[in-house]
């Protein structure tokens, strides 16, 4: 397995340096993968699942493949796309999602894709963190951070965060 992540330290003051965002970006490389952002959202006592949040975006000519996730905070993760359909919010699984150069995923609560922590060990509570992993077609794999954060700080510390 060969994992490549830029130390959280590195990240932070390239973008305090270089872009100016804010304090609580982060973000991890994978060759010419960027995960920005990666954050969570807390859950009430007994909720059975959490959703989780991130940027990916591609710098070089070919498309990245997500095909799989895992966290130690869940028993399994999975790639959902959550659509209307008649007035009625619906979630279904992806096997897998692509991220071309030309349209880079955004992950934000409310809609669309996101990740599906099944079965969480337990509760996300704000101010936590936990490690993330995420598995690319032909990439491999990379570790991230995810922050649990309200929905309104991880979307405004996400949108902060596009320095190109
Ligand atoms: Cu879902």
């Amino acid at each position: 397995m060969t994992l490549r992540l830029l130390p959280l330290v590195a990240a932070g003051l390239l973008a305090a340096t270089v872009f100016a965002t804010p304090a609580l970006a982060h973000e991890a490389q994978l060759d010419d993968v960027r995960i920005a952002h990666p954050f969570a959202t807390p859950t009430p006592p007994g909720a059975p699942n959490g959703g989780a949040y991130l940027d990916i975006s591609v710098a070089g000519d070919s498309p990245a493949m997500l095909i799989g996730a895992r966290s130690p905070a869940s028993d399994s993760v999975e790639i959902h796309d959550m659509t209307m359909n008649d007035g009625v919010m619906q979630m279904r699984p992806l096997e897998k999602l692509e991220v071309t150069p030309d349209s880079p995923v955004r992950m934000r609560p409310g809609g669309g894709h996101h990740l599906m922590l099944m079965a969480l060990s337990e509760p996300l509570a704000e101010g936590d963190t936990f490690p993330l992993t995420l598995e690319f077609a032909q990439r491999g794999e990379i570790e991230v951070d995810v922050w649990v954060q309200r929905a309104d700080e991880g979307s405004e510390a996400a949108d902060g965060h596009h320095d190109h």
